[in-house]
């Protein structure tokens, strides 16, 4: 069941259930063990930090993004990834070209606080993030208007959540380090690169 969350100056739908536990369970198997994971350093205020969690990235050739001042070349398609985006496309009503993975090893893994409004996405990038594992907690706090509160979505083994329209305009998001989701998680953004 999808619902859309209710949050002004943003498009957000969250199925909790979109994959069967089963379903999740080898998709959890099978991309720990299969994808190119690799950990990044990135430079913040002259220094090089590592980032807290594992990233990789894969797409159609020639769909490039800038990341950290670098051009980044999308590695090609595994098997496995291309029927989770046939059925992520499905539920979306979109096509995506590209899928950015995060691998939260525990809970002292994280993302901090952005939207994501790269250049390349476009406009009013339509961005389905798919969840399997350890469930998380993901807060969303409005760009502006600090009158808005802040909301949260623990997103589930399986769940989808798809952000599209005006969100990254208006929202950023994060997933905070969390004592108490010790396990395993994995993130996939689909993305459409221009
Ligand atoms: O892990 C998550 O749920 C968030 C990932 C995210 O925001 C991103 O990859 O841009
Ligand atoms: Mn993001």
């Amino acid at each position: 069941m999808k619902t859309k969350l209710a949050l002004p100056n943003a498009e957000i739908y969250f199925w909790p259930q979109f994959f069967s536990p089963r379903q999740s369970n080898y998709y959890l198997t099978e991309l720990t063990r299969t994808v190119a994971w690799r950990q990044d350093k990135i430079r913040m205020f002259g220094k090089e930090f590592l980032l807290p969690r594992l990233t990789a990235w894969y797409g159609d050739a020639g769909k490039s993004y800038q990341y950290s001042g670098i051009s980044m070349k999308p590695l090609p398609w595994l098997p496995v990834l291309l029927p989770l985006k046939e059925v992520v496309e499905a539920a979306a009503g979109h096509r995506f070209n590209s899928v950015l993975l995060n691998y939260y090893r525990h809970g002292q893994d994280s993302m901090g606080w952005h939207s994501d409004d790269e250049p390349e996405l476009g406009l009013n990038p339509v961005i389905a993030s798919v969840s399997f594992g350890q469930d998380r907690r993901f807060d969303l706090r409005h760009r502006q208007d600090k009158t808005v509160p802040k909301q949260s979505v623990w997103l589930e083994d399986g769940s989808l959540l798809l952000m599209q329209g005006a969100t990254q305009h208006y929202w950023q998001h994060q997933l905070p380090k969390s004592a108490k989701a010790p396990g395993t998680r994995l993130n996939l953004t689909f993305r459409t690169i221009k």
